[in-house]
């Protein structure tokens, strides 16, 4: 069994890495990492990640970061955990890691757009404009989501990482105003990931990590 630490800062996307690696059912230590501290820009953590970014999944102490590459590892390290959908076929893989890339990549792009437009451009009276811009983005992603949820629990029919990352994105874009609940497949699909042991066993995780950020005067979430 490889030895696997995750870093990680509570409600940042790093839940998604954090769920899989609770669905694969394998121990793991959780590294909380402080943005505010600037803890992403140590040289120690540069040195595991120069992007400075988490999630970080040290395996046998090697870094890796991406969390398509992470999901993809952590299936094959642990395949019965249903993290990608059962296939033998490499095109249909390929496709499943096209769903992810799409989420971890478009999607997380527009939540941060939503979120912290003031990231995107110094020029506080554009600060709207992004921002709207990437709202209309979200609408028109959750659209595709919708649809693929229409007549199934799960992205892929049974759950997967997708599942994981799109319940991310519902619950990060809802705490920004984003008005989730107008898809109706999606929300149901949200709720019906907060009751998954995996999810509530991050969650309280996640709560951990908040208070320790907020004992040190440290709270702040990406
Ligand atoms: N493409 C990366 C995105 C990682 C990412 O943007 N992480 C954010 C948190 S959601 C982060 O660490 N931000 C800290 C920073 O940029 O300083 C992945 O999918 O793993």
């Amino acid at each position: 069994m490889p030895e696997l630490t995750a870093f990680y800062a509570p409600g940042s996307c790093s839940r998604a890495t954090l769920i899989c690696l609770e669905e694969t059912g394998a121990p793991y230590k959780a590294q909380l990492v402080s943005f505010m501290q600037r803890e992403n820009r140590t040289p120690e953590f540069l040195a595991l990640n120069p992007k400075g970014k988490i999630p970080v999944l040290l395996v046998d102490g090697k870094p890796l970061t991406e969390t398509v590459a992470i999901v993809d590892w952590l299936n094959s390290a642990f395949p019965d955990a249903g993290l990608m959908p059962p296939t033998g076929d490499a095109f249909a893989k390929a496709k499943a890691l096209s769903d992810l890339a799409w989420a971890s990549s478009a999607l997380h792009a527009l939540i941060a757009r939503v979120r912290f437009p003031m990231m995107y451009t110094p020029l506080a009276e554009a600060h709207e404009s992004v921002r709207a811009g990437a709202v209309a983005g979200l609408h028109d992603a959750y659209r595709i989501v919708e649809a693929r949820l229409a007549d199934s629990d799960w992205w892929h029919g049974t759950w997967s990482a997708q599942d994981a990352y799109l319940y991310w994105v519902w619950t990060r874009a809802a705490e920004a105003g984003f008005p989730g609940e107008q898809f109706a497949a999606y929300t149901a699909h949200n709720q019906r990931m907060g009751q998954r042991a995996s999810v509530r066993a991050v969650l309280a995780l996640e709560a951990e990590g908040d208070r320790n950020l907020a004992a040190r005067g440290a709270s702040i979430s990406i």
